[in-house]
């Protein structure tokens, strides 16, 4: 029986494009890890969407003069080919707009609601009256009260990741009319987090957590020990999924109960369309369920999520949410609003074909315990002087060679001195040793792994030499050396899929390598073929030139 993952990745806001900070968050250490485990041929289902519910699309459309519906049309199908173009391959990508969607929500609160789970409380809200509208999330900013970031949410602070409410903000303002808001009563549902504080102690105190980030667990640790207070899970807005009572009309879910929700439904629309069950994926304990997303989202993902599954008693709880930092660019803050970011329709643009490096450089400078920065120079560095001149020139030199002496045949060869066998047993140990770093989402150190073993391979060649040999009676020895270099790239060729897709498509095709699974090569079971096909460069040299108009574009797009 095949173990069994679900793999889910922050569902993406449908109210503007993605950009590298996205990437670097949860989509391409999300993406790494699920086509490790397919490559390891286990049972795994890795699962999306746009997040198309919240105030930050009513408020953009509100702006635009446009239909919520517009924007989430326009940017969920932006979004969702920037994933495909850069390889991020979910099983299932769907919306929370969806019918299924809103039925799984729908069902989902009104099965809390008859447990009688939820408090049912009339509060005072913030109201702006001048727009007559009441003001949640974030349709109000204010100083936080916990660091005192001027710019915080009604719902949360980005800054501390502090889950809010809005009458909690110090100088609340409004962000439709900038008024100051006054307040109006309101009936809510309220989630009693203090009601599962038991339950979280135990899951996420006590019970095992040792493989967990510490920068999640310290946060998470704190929130529990401050003590949990009711959160409201609807609001007073038109857009949403309607609250399913009677006495609730005008009222929507909040996006944060509907959203991580939205990964269930996603699965569940993922089943109909395979004609399986979705349950093993969300109900069998067996499973292991890996949430990867953002460190703004782990409040969410490690305590209201998990309090809600646990309330419906019938699905299994995260076995790990490796949430990354934040990247930064250019030494400053990725900003939407000051358009102080690099997106991805923009970077296909300039560097058509080059998706691979974006991921490389991503995850070789991943914010996987700190905020990280990415630079431009940084980036033509890390592709110049290591995929280009380390793993490009090492495949390069073998095809050409191969071509050159053997008409691109692989030299048969029967027998290894003791150094070419302690040489094949090393570079057969990278699949492994890669392997035990992702399953630790060490994404960083996986990555370094990788391309250690082409420098491995770079610098066997470059010692033994082969074109000096090729005309000495030692010839017979070429034929070793070219035959350990196909054994390399084509182990390369197997451990750089998570990585960088398009060129293990590439590297697969020209070694003619059908076999993906990690487990099935070694040097008694090689991975080898007869004949390997000519070289055309897997990647190429980034100039000055193009460097400098990336960041003098960055510069004049800057609002
Ligand atoms: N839509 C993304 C964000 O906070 C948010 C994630 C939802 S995952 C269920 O940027
Ligand atoms: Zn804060």
């Amino acid at each position: 029986m095949k173990k069994r993952y679900t793999i889910t990745a922050a569902l993406p806001y449908a109210n503007g494009p993605i950009h590298i900070g996205h990437l670097a968050g949860a989509y391409i250490p999300a993406d790494i890890y699920s086509r490790y485990l397919r490559s390891m041929e286990k049972d795994i289902v890795f699962i999306c969407g746009s997040d198309e519910h919240g105030a930050a699309i009513a408020i953009r459309a509100k702006k635009e003069g446009v239909s919520p519906q517009k924007i989430i049309d326009k940017y969920h199908l932006m979004i969702k080919n920037s994933f495909s173009d850069f390889g991020i391959s979910f099983d299932n990508y769907s919306r929370t707009s969806s019918k299924i969607h809103h039925q799984t929500a729908s069902l989902f609160f009104k099965e809390l609601y008859d447990k009688n789970t939820f408090i049912e409380k009339e509060t005072e809200q913030l109201y702006d009256s001048k727009e007559n509208q009441f003001l949640a999330d974030r349709y109000v900013e204010g100083e936080c009260p916990k660091c005192h970031f001027k710019e915080a949410y009604g719902d949360q602070c980005e800054k501390c990741g502090s889950t809010l409410n809005p009458i909690d903000l110090i100088n609340p303002k409004s962000k439709l009319s900038g008024n100051k808001p006054s307040l109006k009563k309101t009936k809510h549902w309220f989630l009693p987090l203090n009601n599962f504080e038991d339950f979280l102690k135990k899951w996420f105190l006590k019970e095992k957590k040792s493989d967990w980030k510490t920068n999640v667990f310290g946060q998470v640790k704190s929130w529990i020990n401050e003590g949990l207070k009711p959160r409201a899970i609807t609001r007073d807005i038109d857009w949403g999924i309607p609250v399913p009572l009677k006495d609730a009309i005008g009222k929507v879910l909040y996006v944060w109960f509907d959203a991580p929700i939205g990964y269930i439904s996603s699965t569940i629309e993922w089943a109909e369309k395979e004609k399986v069950d979705w349950k093993p994926y969300w109900q069998d304990p067996n499973t292991e369920l890996v949430h990867f997303i953002g460190k703004d989202n782990i409040v969410f993902h490690c305590i209201i999520f998990p309090s809600i599954l646990k309330a419906s008693e019938k699905y299994i709880l995260p076995s790990n949410v490796p949430a990354n930092e934040f990247l930064n660019l250019e030494g400053e803050k990725i900003s939407t609003s000051k358009n102080w970011a690099i997106w991805l329709d923009d970077y296909m643009k300039d560097f058509p074909e080059m998706q691979d490096t974006l991921r490389y450089v991503l995850t070789a400078n991943a914010p996987e315990t700190k905020d990280n920065d990415f630079t431009w120079k940084d980036f033509q560095a890390k592709n110049n002087n290591e995929l280009v001149a380390i793993f490009g020139n090492f495949i390069n030199r073998v095809a050409v060679l191969t071509e050159k002496y053997y008409d691109g045949l692989t030299p048969q060869i029967s027998a290894f001195n003791k150094e070419e066998e302690n040489l094949l047993n090393e570079v057969y140990s990278y699949p492994e040793k890669i392997g035990k770093s992702l399953e630790k989402f060490e994404f960083r150190k996986a990555v370094n792994k990788m391309i250690d073993l082409a420098r491995i391979g770079n610098k066997y060649l470059a010692d033994k030499e082969p074109w000096k040999i090729i005309k000495t009676p030692n010839v017979e020895k070429v034929k070793t050396i070219m035959n350990i270099s196909i054994q390399i790239c084509g182990i390369l060729a197997l451990v750089c899929e998570p990585f960088l897709p398009n060129t293990s498509k590439k590297l697969k095709e020209q070694f003619n390598i059908s076999n993906t699974n990690w487990n099935s090569i070694n040097k008694d079971n090689p991975i080898i073929s007869t004949k390997i096909k000519k070289s055309n460069l897997i990647f190429r040299k980034i100039e000055n030139e193009e460097i400098d108009f990336q960041l003098e574009k960055l510069q004049k797009s800057k609002k």
